[in-house]
């Protein structure tokens, strides 16, 4: 038998650190740059009391950018897979330009930190979208060469579109990221069950993860839209507010993993919530 590439085998290997039975809850914690630290309760400010819940309650995978995937290390290292971000944007920045992630760190940081994989935003859609495609393919050539994963979300966000949890739209971004060599996908949720089996579908097998998206009110319905995903076939979620702005998020993370990994439902997990 003659050797597979070596960067095939360590790319296989990292995916499989984070797909560990083929199914991934992967908490995101980019906010103090995506957002700003508007979004995090005051508890919830120092990182490492967050990323200690999520990686305790036995999260699969943290996604966080190389700075803070730095100061923590000592809370998630061989404990967690990580995926270290390597585009951002902030909010302070003028508005016609929020369409447009740069470069936030290098594929050489994410291997340095001892990553699993690299994650890249692309806003299919936007006037900075070719921009975004060139960092991406940059990006994608290096992680290939590392044997690293590339997480891609694939956000379509632009002036044209008018709904971008419209399933034709979200399907578009995501064969998009499929067509540009993605190894894991990161899109929004549709709105039902069947809507987002088209987006399955059109993603020919390579593995579709959940966006989060802002804080529900009545948790049960994030935990319902997540039995969906998965009763379609994604291979799971990638979830930050709805887990650190949560009173238990340890709790949130252990629901979110029961209905994930162990084919639970909503109402049969609520209670980790009290
Ligand atoms: P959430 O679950 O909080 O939505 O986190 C997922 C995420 O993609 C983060 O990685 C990112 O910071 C944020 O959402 C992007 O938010 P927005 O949709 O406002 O651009």
């Amino acid at each position: 038998m003659s050797h597979m590439t070596f960067n095939y085998v360590g790319k296989k290997i990292r995916l499989s650190r984070i797909l560990r039975d083929s199914k991934a809850v992967v908490f995101a914690f980019d906010h103090g740059v995506e957002h700003g630290p508007k979004d995090f309760p005051l508890e919830h400010v120092d990182p490492k009391v967050i990323l200690k819940k999520v990686v305790d309650a036995g999260v699969d995978a943290i996604m966080l950018l190389p700075g803070l995937a730095s100061l923590t290390h000592d809370v998630w290292a061989n404990r967690t897979a990580l995926i270290v971000k390597v585009t951002g944007k902030t909010n302070l920045r003028p508005e016609d330009q929020r369409l447009l992630q740069n470069v936030f760190g290098y594929v050489e940081d994410a291997v340095a930190l001892g990553a699993d994989a690299v994650a890249a935003t692309v806003y299919w859609g936007s006037p900075y979208e070719g921009v975004m495609m060139d960092l991406w393919f940059s990006i994608r050539e290096v992680a290939e060469r590392y044997g690293l994963p590339c997480l891609q979300l694939a956000y379509p966000r632009g002036p044209a579109i008018k709904n971008m949890y419209d399933v034709e739209i979200v399907k578009y971004g995501v064969r998009a990221a499929v067509e540009s060599g993605a190894d894991l996908i990161k899109t929004y949720y549709t709105g039902s069950k069947e809507s987002f089996s088209e987006v399955v579908k059109i993603a020919s097998g390579v593995p579709i993860l959940m966006s989060g998206g802002p804080a529900r009110e009545n948790p049960l319905e994030f935990l319902r839209d997540v039995r969906n995903v998965i009763e379609v076939g994604a291979q799971g979620v990638v979830v930050g507010r709805n887990v650190f702005q949560h009173k238990n998020p340890r709790g949130m993370i252990k629901a979110i993993m029961a209905i994930v990994h162990e084919d639970k439902h909503p109402e049969d997990v609520v209670k980790y919530l009290e």
